[in-house]
């Protein structure tokens, strides 16, 4: 057995619970093969890839709260350390009534590469918790957020591990965990990124994983001789990321005329109107039938079903596991060029063989949505030399990233003989910096 092979048979028989994470490391660990190949004897006498499955630290609690009727609220808390050869941990926390422990450690697994893969000195690590902010009011969720931190406080610092945002995390979250940090540890440091422009926070944070996508994106067709003006685009979800990639995505002349929540989903064959969605979405945090009801043109569908629109880009932004191999037959039999993750690992594996085997070009979340975290990288630069950047300077270092990104996953992929295949490009670019490191910090 190869070395790689005998690690994930380790890593299966020890996670076997933990399906989304057993994903992630599978995606990851078969395509280092020709890398660890070219090197077997010294990873295997390091143990490099038993080193790397395993998280530096598993932090896992009690978040206790009240309601406004006056309940005690249980939930539990998660920050997976996984890895800091590279930088401090970095990676967002997820609050989500589907987090548990394998879902926080497939997120802070994938964002060891991620985080390498943005060039700046990020190391990987994420939390969130089962808690849904969703129905709740902003009291509720202050005072889930207060014992939150009240016992993550311990384990995070600006030079330990920083916390941003993720699916149910926002600026309203991130607020009220900064000032109880701040309470309990008397420090006003960059400990969060994510944070409201009046204290702390970096222009352009909010819109950057949504643009950073289609910056990667623009990149990408430009190499393969297309544009994206007058591009057709189905994206997923309407949250943070999947709103600022159909902002850039029409900024940029192509038509986006799909998104979806939870519950359903929007076929608008005019163009999503970004400025309703903004409203229904960031102001009043309501359903996407308001936005239909607002909207003629719109269309609302129950369910899923995106991915039966013929597009020429598909860009799902909502959460993992999203896109199947149906839907990847239907995006081929349309076709679709290309397929940039905004979401993480929004694409089942046999989704991504299929639409790697028919030429479509696919860039995994690890790198295609690399650019919320590399600006939350830049918020903390900010933060450290206690000045603040303008929104066109903030946007041009991301724009340059995500053109950068693209050129080494490239690059690494052609070393290898694979050219095309970004996501072993990704993997194997991310993992060289960090395996590097780890070689060279010894044992730990
Ligand atoms: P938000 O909470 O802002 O939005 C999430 C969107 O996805 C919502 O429209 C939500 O619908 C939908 N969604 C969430 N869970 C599910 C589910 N189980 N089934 C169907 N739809 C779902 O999160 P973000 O936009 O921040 O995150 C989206 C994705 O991007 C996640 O995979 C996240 O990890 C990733 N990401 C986020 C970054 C960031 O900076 N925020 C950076 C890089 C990656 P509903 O409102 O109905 O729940
Ligand atoms: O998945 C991700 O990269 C994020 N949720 C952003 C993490 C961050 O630290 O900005």
């Amino acid at each position: 057995m190869s070395y790689v092979e005998e690690v994930l048979a380790k890593v299966k028989e020890k996670n076997a619970s933990e399906p989304e994470f057993l994903q992630a490391v599978e995606e990851v660990l078969e395509s280092l093969k020709p890398v660890i190949e070219a090197n077997e004897d010294v990873y295997r006498r390091e143990a490099l890839l038993e080193r790397l499955v395993e998280p530096d630290r598993q932090i896992k609690f009690r978040v206790p709260w009240v309601d406004d009727k006056g309940q005690v609220q249980v939930n539990t808390g998660y920050r997976v350390q996984f890895n800091n050869a590279i930088g401090p941990y970095k990676g967002g926390i997820r609050l989500h009534p589907s987090v548990n422990t394998g879902i926080i450690k497939f997120l802070g697994f994938e964002q060891i590469f991620k985080n390498s893969l943005t060039g700046l000195p990020i190391g990987g690590g994420k939390g969130g918790s089962d808690f849904d902010p969703k129905g709740k009011s902003d009291r509720e969720v202050m005072a889930f957020c207060q014992s939150f931190v009240s016992e993550l406080y311990k384990y995070i610092g600006a030079d330990v591990d920083v916390p941003a945002g993720d699916i149910g995390t926002g600026a309203r979250e991130i607020g009220y965990m900064y000032g109880q940090y701040k309470r309990l540890t008397n420090l006003y440091e960059g400990v969060l990124t994510g944070k409201g422009l009046t204290y702390g926070g970096s222009l352009a944070r909010k819109e950057a994983t949504g643009y950073g996508l289609l910056y990667l994106t623009r990149e990408l067709m430009k190499c393969h001789g297309q544009s994206m003006e007058g591009k057709i685009c189905c994206v997923s979800g309407s949250g943070n990321v999947a709103i600022y990639a159909a902002q850039k995505a029409q900024q940029m002349g192509a038509k986006v005329v799909t998104v979806s929540d939870s519950t359903g989903w929007i076929y608008d064959p005019e163009g999503i109107d970004i400025e309703l969605l903004k409203e229904v979405k960031e102001v009043k945090r309501a359903r996407l039938t308001e936005y239909a009801a607002a909207r003629p043109s719109a269309q609302y569908h129950e369910g899923r079903g995106v991915w039966q629109i013929k597009c020429d880009i598909a860009l799902p932004c909502a959460t993992q596991n999203e896109l199947f191999l149906e839907d990847a037959k239907q995006l081929v039999a349309n076709g679709c060029t290309a397929v940039c993750e905004g979401a993480n690992m929004p694409t089942t594996l046999d989704a991504t063989k299929y639409l790697q085997d028919n030429g479509v070009l696919f860039v995994c979340g690890k790198a295609s949505n690399a650019g919320g975290v590399a600006t939350s990288a830049l918020e903390m630069t900010q933060n450290s030399e206690r000045l603040s950047w303008t929104f066109e300077e903030v946007d041009a270092k991301l724009e340059q990233i995500m053109i950068n990104i693209y050129h080494n996953i490239d690059d690494a992929a052609k070393r290898y003989g694979m050219e095309g295949n970004y996501v072993a490009g990704a993997n194997i670019a991310g993992f060289e910096k960090v395996a590097t490191a780890m070689i060279a910090q010894g044992v730990c």
